[in-house]
């Protein structure tokens, strides 16, 4: 049976979607959102009970080096079908919103962190003019795009891209989160440093939620933390790592999307992205913990 507690291939996880679909046919489906730069499917699974719902998106990985976060995907994924009609919180959660979960978010780049570069962070899209590969895939969104905090170097760790959407990876779900129209809660899943992150990350600006959105991720990291002792900070993301331009969930949160989110994983260095795997279940779990705050906070304020 399938291994929880350690890392797996693009290959292994595309394996595990399909098996939890074909075990559970009347709770999840995979949506296919587009493809990457080189080609690979980019699968969303879809846990769902009724037509017409609103959602809750999560995505794992679109840093392709920070592993933890694909692997907790993994857990949560089966977290959700394990629970559905046991857990009374999110049978709840599941009877009133669907939850949408992105678990490789930027295949290219993993498949790469596999093979050649464990470290490999952005996507593998060609840049024309330069020998350098890869765009930052949260620095190439269409909030304060170009601005402090992105590179226009190609050959950096946070290059932009050429344009805002320039890689496949981000425009599929753009277009898939407009076309949807009814996603009321986004969490961007990154690692590492033990954050729990809201907008804004290209403007010290405040916005209109930062008070509601503050005091739910206060509640998230006290669940986080009851189950391990693990310690979260949390704010804006300007406030508390440092300014990003270009960020997913500052998109998400322009689009309407009040409940827009952003956690780094553990740890706060010590091994960094290369998260020993006996961290995986731990990591998942307590994590879990936070997310159903922010999806039930999501689902009572819908
Ligand atoms: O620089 C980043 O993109 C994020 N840190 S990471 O080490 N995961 O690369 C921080 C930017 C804003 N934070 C999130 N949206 N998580
Ligand atoms: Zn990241």
């Amino acid at each position: 049976s399938f291994n929880y507690a350690t890392y797996h291939t693009f290959d292994e996880i595309n394996a595990f979607i399909d098996n939890l679909v074909n075990e559970n046919p009347n709770l999840v489906s995979k949506i296919q959102i587009g493809s990457s730069y080189e080609g690979r499917p980019l699968n969303v699974l879809k846990f769902s009970t009724g037509p017409n719902r609103p959602a809750f998106w999560i995505d794992t990985g679109i840093h392709s080096r920070e592993w933890v976060t694909q692997a907790s995907g993994i857990w949560f994924a089966k977290k959700i079908a394990t629970d559905y009609g046991k857990d009374a919180s999110l049978t709840n959660t599941l009877n009133n919103i669907d939850i949408l979960l992105e678990i490789v978010t930027n295949p290219d780049g993993y498949v790469y962190t596999h093979k050649s570069d464990r470290m490999w962070r952005k996507t593998r899209s060609p840049n024309s003019g330069s020998l350098c590969v890869g765009t930052d895939p949260n620095r190439n969104w269409d909030a304060g795009f170009g601005g402090p905090g992105s590179s226009s170097n190609p050959c950096t760790e946070t290059y932009r891209g050429r344009a805002a959407h320039s890689e496949p990876e981000v425009k599929a779900i753009v277009d898939f989160v407009k076309s949807h129209g009814n996603i009321k809660g986004f969490v961007s899943i990154h690692s590492y440093s033990q954050m729990l992150l809201f907008p804004y990350g290209y403007t010290t600006a405040r916005t209109p939620d930062h008070n509601e959105l503050n005091t739910v991720s206060r509640n998230a990291v006290n669940a986080l933390a009851s189950l391990y002792g693990t310690s979260y900070t949390y704010g804006s993301i300007i406030a508390t790592i440092y300014q990003a331009s270009g960020g997913t969930i500052d998109w998400t949160y322009n689009q309407g999307i009040k409940y827009s989110y952003s956690f780094e994983l553990r740890d706060t260095g010590r091994y960094g992205f290369a998260l020993p795997a006996n961290q995986i279940i731990p990591t998942a779990e307590e994590t879990w913990l936070a997310l159903t705050k922010l999806i039930e906070h999501t689902r009572d304020n819908l």
